[in-house]
């Protein structure tokens, strides 16, 4: 069985294109390491920081990312995206360039004998009401009917203002781990483990990178970090899956919350 490749929060575009093209090109590195090697990428959310199609045009930019999973796509690779609270607004462009399978929702996958349980991370668990308003506000058709009609000149400048001051875009501060019961991801997936049967929990939208077992269980919490601080993935390989940093030899006992 080849590998399976997990990254998300990329957030390009912000906070400005040179920083931005850095980071992409780092992304597009890191997908022609593994080119041979995988079978699937799944892009966990906020590839963008703010993304829109209208119907003829798509926002300017990330041609060398698109070229590179244009040239996975061509190779066999089956690529995934799901829907970031960040780029929310995506609609058929990657499944018909890229052949892309697209979710808005988490979803319930089986590689090798292990049980995944993948999604961005958004709204789930409790808390964040004000983030849950937002999003029901933002992804409800008339809003999207609406904007749409606004020149994409103004309309993309605008939205991307308010897509940068949100806290999840923000490069500067780092985040920190607040413990497992204050974790609304580590509540929420402790929650599932009742109904479900996973192993892997997979996550980004944390913006800090996360590995860590599930109190009295054999389930992992596994959060990508972002590449705005921490250039982390995760690999599925041989029944086992592991985050890493890009360029370093951390793995992931570095990322282990509990153990520090
Ligand atoms: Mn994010």
């Amino acid at each position: 069985m080849k590998k399976v490749l997990f990254l998300s929060d990329f957030h390009l575009g912000v906070p400005d294109s040179e920083t931005s093209r850095y980071r992409e090109n780092k992304i597009c590195k890191l997908l022609e390491i593994y080119a041979e090697e995988v079978s699937d990428v799944y892009l966990l959310g906020d590839v963008f920081d703010f993304w829109f199609e209208y119907n003829t045009v798509v926002p300017k930019g990330y041609y060398r990312l698109f070229g590179k999973l244009a040239s996975l796509a061509d190779k066999g690779v089956q690529l995934h995206f799901f829907k970031g609270n960040h780029d929310m607004w995506m609609k058929d462009l990657f499944s018909i360039e890229f052949n892309a399978r697209i979710y808005a929702h988490p979803i319930q996958l089986r590689l090798g004998d292990k049980n995944l349980y993948i999604g961005h991370g958004d709204g789930l668990g409790p808390g964040d009401l004000k983030y849950k308003f937002l999003k029901v506000f933002f992804s409800s058709p008339i809003c999207k009917f609406f904007f749409k009609w606004i020149h994409p000149d103004l309309g993309i400048r605008l939205a991307s203002f308010f897509s940068y001051r949100s806290r999840y875009g923000q490069p500067s501060e780092p985040e920190t781990y607040m413990g497992n019961n204050n974790e609304w991801l580590y509540n929420f997936c402790q929650t599932k483990l009742k109904e479900d049967t996973v192993d892997y929990f997979i996550f980004g939208h944390r913006h800090l990178p996360i590995y860590t077992k599930l109190d009295d269980s054999t389930a992992t919490y596994i959060n990508l970090g972002d590449w705005l601080q921490y250039d982390t993935y995760a690999i599925f390989h041989e029944n086992e899956l592991s985050l890493y940093q890009y360029g370093s030899e951390k793995n992931n006992f570095d990322f282990n919350p509990n153990a520090c």
